[in-house]
């Protein structure tokens, strides 16, 4: 019998908790709704007490009553957060019960793995892997694709821009999509990536894309946060700032998309270097805020749309965000994000809500599509791609082809409306 034990005891050494507690806690996603005054400010209090990671809202300023929120609860701090909403009989539910099991899932190097019959595209990439990508895209596709370097980050890694561009005709407009502003979003780069690889194999094949390309140059900066982003594989998946070493404050890293001119850091930001949705120094005080805006300040002239990927809850959102004034071109932005909708809607049954980040979701200033709205691009949409929040950050890549295809209908679609819009007819319109 003790010999049994023991035996017992050697198979399941792996599966025993570090703590030494006989139930095994992981790391998990709890869906939180306070109903009352009192237990929002427990909630806002949560993640300065423990160590805890809140997926929304963004920022503990914004909890309120009857809204849901979501929280990362690493396994060390499992039994106290749930014992603090016991107490205060805060309704709560676990959203994702094996976060690490995701984790895991999602940094495994599936090329090496047989059983994996997902092509490049449909899985998740480190930094590195992205940036081999780029080059070999652009050795591949010496007519079409050029790699523009156009500044680096806070810890010096190179910020490459994909230039397509498939003629060149005189007084060409362009448009202009980011990806990975927040570390965390994994499937905003993987968006990035999707989209160039449509361009590439639908060019001539699919009369929208065609249509759009033989119309607009486009400029792809698939990660805006590299720094960030490889914290998220090597460190803290959880990590949304850059990773700028604040001189006032042990605390590290700046809301990149609190960090343009555009309201910088008025209600909705804040000037506190811990926070999740620090403003920085100064508006543009990152490097990698500062590579974009100039190089859209060189560009502005031929950049007519300009697109930020994000994750996770459904949305496409136009400006402002930094005021609840309205946008002087609202009614065209609306409709705009209206058509998007519906077309996602028809092909994927899935529903995004639309209209000004202010009034959608909340305040949120100094972001680069009010900036790039400010600075004459009038054309200026935030995705939020999938999901509500059943995986959130955590996105399985089997979700990345219709998260993905979702993105690009809403982006092929305002491309085309922007094309009929702003450019008197080359070659014939595509029948829509
Ligand atoms: O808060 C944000 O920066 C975005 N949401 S996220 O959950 N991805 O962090 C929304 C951005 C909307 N646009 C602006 N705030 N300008
Ligand atoms: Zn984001």
């Amino acid at each position: 019998m003790k010999t049994l034990l023991i035996l017992f005891v050697l198979m399941n050494l792996d599966k025993l908790p570090r703590t030494g507690h006989c139930t095994e806690t992981r790391d998990q996603v709890l869906t939180i709704t306070p109903t009352t005054r009192e237990q929002v400010d427990i909630l806002k209090n949560v993640s300065t007490q423990y160590e805890t990671a809140l997926w929304q809202p963004a920022a503990p300023q914004f909890i309120k009553e009857e809204t849901e929120v979501h929280l990362f609860v690493p396994a060390n701090s499992s039994e106290a957060v749930t014992d603090l909403l016991q107490r205060h009989a805060i309704t709560h539910e676990v959203l994702l019960a094996n976060a690490n099991e995701l984790i895991e899932m999602q940094t495994r190097n599936d090329s090496t793995d047989p059983r994996s019959g997902s092509t490049f595209y449909e899985r998740y990439h480190s930094l590195e892997d992205i940036y081999h990508w780029m080059n070999r895209i652009q050795q591949d596709n010496p007519a079409t694709v050029k790699v523009i370097l156009i500044g680096s980050s806070s810890e010096k890694r190179p910020l490459y821009v994909l230039k397509l561009s498939m003629n060149n005709r005189p007084n060409k407009k362009a448009m202009w999509i980011d990806c990975g502003i927040h570390a965390r979003e994994w499937v905003s780069p993987a968006f990035c990536l999707w989209f160039v690889r449509h361009s590439l194999s639908y060019y001539r094949q699919n009369q929208d894309i065609t249509h759009i390309l033989d119309n607009m140059d486009v400029y792809i900066l698939p990660v805006m946060n590299p720094d960030g982003y490889h914290y998220t594989w090597t460190t803290n998946r959880m990590w949304r700032k850059n990773r700028s070493v604040s001189k006032r404050s042990g605390c590290i890293g700046v809301d990149l998309n609190r960090n343009f001119d555009a309201n910088w850091c008025t209600e909705g930001a804040s000037d506190e270097p811990c926070t999740e949705i620090y403003c920085g120094e100064f508006s543009e005080s990152e490097p990698e805020t500062q590579a974009v805006a100039d190089f859209l300040r060189k560009n502005k002239d031929s950049v007519q749309l300009y697109l930020t990927i994000h994750s996770y809850s459904q949305m496409l959102l136009f400006p402002y965000s930094c005021t609840l004034e309205e946008a002087e071109n609202h009614r065209d932005l609306l409709e705009m994000a209206q058509e998007a909708a519906q077309k996602i809607r028809r092909y994927y049954s899935n529903n995004y809500r639309y209209g000004s980040g202010a009034k959608t979701i909340y305040l949120a200033p100094g972001g680069s599509d009010d900036w790039a709205y400010n600075l004459g691009i009038k054309y200026s949409f935030t995705f939020e791609l999938q999901d509500h929040g059943r995986y959130g950050f955590l996105l399985p890549p089997s979700h990345i082809p219709k998260a993905c295809n979702e993105a690009l209908t809403a982006a092929k679609t305002i491309a085309l409306k922007v094309i009929e819009k702003t450019q008197a007819p080359t070659s014939p319109a595509p029948a829509l």
